[in-house]
This record gives C-alpha cells, structure tokens and sequence, in this order.
C-alpha cells in the first residue's frame, strides 16, 4: 500500500503529492512546520505541537485554512490512514503558491501538507555511551533577525551548523547565541545538570521552546529536582556534572563530550538516565489517542 499524504485538503499517495514550483515555502521558506512523535498511538503533545504551529503561524500573518480541531483529526487520520502506531509526523503549512516576488499578498492560500511516516532513531548506543558535540561558527538570532521561536521553514541557520558537525563528526552541534551563550543545538535544545540542579538556558537567548524541553522540565520538577532556566557559558557546559539534548525525533540523548573536553564521568550520568527512564515512560501516556 502506498504512502498516503495530506494535502490541500485530501489524502494523496506519495507520488501524487507534489506542490507548485511557485510556492512560498520553496522559493523564500516563507512557511512553518512541526515535527511530532507518535508512541503506541498516542500523538505526543499534539495539542501543544499544534499550539505552537498556530502561534509561528498568527506571527508570520499566515492564515491556515483549518481550524485547529480540523487539523488535529488530520493529524490523527494520518497516521490511520497510513496504519502507523510508532511514527514521526511532519506538519507543513506553506504560504502557497505566488507569483516570482516575495510579496505574500500575491499568494492564493497556504498549502497544508501532513506526512505520517515510519521513525528513524538514532543507534541505541548513542543513548547507552553518549554523544559527542561542539561548538559551530554559527549563531542563533535574536528575534529581530529570524525569530527562533518561530519554526519556520527558514532553517538555513541551522543547516549552515549541522554542515560544521558533519564536517568534525559531532552528533550534534551547539550554537550560541549572538552574544556567546549556550543557546541550543541545531535540532535540539540543551540541559547541563550541576550540583543535582537541572539548568537550561533561558527562552531569551533565542531558542526554540522546544515540546520535549518543557516536558523533562516538568518530569524533573515533579520527580523533586530544582530547574533553572538561566544564561551560562561554554565554560560551565564543559565543567558540568552531566549534559543533555531533548527534541522529539532524539527524545533525551546523553552528551559526553562537548569541544573535546569530556563531560563530569564521561558516561550519561544519573539524573540523565533518570529523566530517560521518566520520559519513556510518560511519553505513551501522554497525547491525543488515534
Ligand atoms: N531546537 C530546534 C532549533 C529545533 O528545530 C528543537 C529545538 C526541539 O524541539 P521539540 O519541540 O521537538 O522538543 C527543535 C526540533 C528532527 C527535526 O527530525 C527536529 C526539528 C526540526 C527539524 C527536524 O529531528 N525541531
């Protein structure tokens, strides 16, 4: 059975699922997106995934045809539709397609697309030895340049990042903010643990709020830990006890190493196994039922 695709208003097969050379979202990125887990057919947070989306959306004035009620049936029917229990969703609302200037007034409408498709993680030793990552030349912007709160469609930033962690070999890699603060990974936000306190920096430094942030922020708080959203500098991430990513497609990945300098053991550390086993656990628990 083929692959079956959202969009602009009906199921598709894969092949069929094509959108207009004129289109926003490809000629400017001028669009925003969502990527949401799904576990055991439970949409992980999909009500704050599309809270999100609606909010990236209301700030770059894009109008999306459907309601939020529609949206979350679409969601859902996506991965029926596809028979998916265990997937990864990709929501994109475009601003459609225009003519060749950049002014969104010329556009017909957003182009809504929903892919359901089968999740592919990252190797299980990762999470068992860590990873290693380092700093890139590339620094996240404040928000009057591209907004990082807003997940836009503009993700050349990052690229240009994930580019410098290929080049080295780092799993991941950090960014700064522009003043040279820890700010987040390219894909992922960060958590260092100090002293048994759980620290991540602040929204202000230009980062996206990410889903999986909040909710480890909420496993810690409950499991009894203290959480401080704060600015810091490479130089306490690399003397940290204990560091972490968090992201949908990743979860909660242990980091060992970051600049070539080795992170508290070496190995993920105890607060950071504790919040896996917590996440995993709460994860399919947590999220509109298909
Ligand atoms: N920061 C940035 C810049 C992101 O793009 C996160 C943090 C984590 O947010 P969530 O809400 O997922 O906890 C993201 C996540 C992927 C993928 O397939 C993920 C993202 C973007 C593109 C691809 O891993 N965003």
């Amino acid at each position: 059975m083929s692959q079956k695709i959202f969009l602009d208003g009906k199921f598709v097969p894969r092949e069929e699922a094509k959108v207009s050379v004129f289109d926003h979202g490809l000629l400017y990125g001028d669009g925003v997106f969502e990527g949401i887990r799904v576990y055991d057919g439970v949409i992980f947070k999909l009500e704050e995934h599309l809270a999100r989306l609606y909010a990236s959306a209301k700030t770059i004035m894009l109008d999306i045809p459907q309601t939020r009620d529609e949206m979350r049936e679409i969601v859902r029917q996506s991965c029926i539709e596809n028979g998916l229990r265990d997937a990864y969703i990709r929501l994109v609302v475009t601003r459609g397609p225009g003519d060749l200037g950049l002014d969104p007034r010329k556009c017909d409408g957003a182009t809504v697309i929903v892919i359901a498709d089968r999740i592919s993680l990252y190797p299980p030793e990762l999470y068992e030895r860590g990873m290693s990552i380092g700093t890139g030349s590339i620094r996240r912007s404040r928000a009057e340049i591209i907004n990082p709160q807003v997940k836009s469609l503009n993700y050349l930033n990052n690229i240009l990042a994930k580019l410098e962690a290929n080049q080295h070999g780092w799993g991941e890699v950090l960014m700064l903010s522009e003043e040279g603060f820890v700010a987040e990974c390219s894909a992922d936000n960060i958590f260092m643990v100090r002293e048994g306190v759980l620290v991540t920096p602040a929204a202000h430094l230009g980062i996206l709020l990410g889903i999986t942030r909040r909710t480890v922020m909420d496993l810690a708080r409950q499991a009894g830990f203290e959480v401080v959203e704060t600015t810091f500098t490479r130089h306490e991430l690399w003397n940290a006890d204990e560091a972490f990513l968090t992201g949908s497609a990743a979860e909660i990945v242990p980091v060992t190493k970051v600049d070539e300098r080795v992170v508290g053991q070496g190995k993920p550390g105890p607060l950071t196994q504790e919040l896996m086993r917590l996440f995993r656990a709460y994860a399919p628990t947590n999220g509109v039922r298909l």
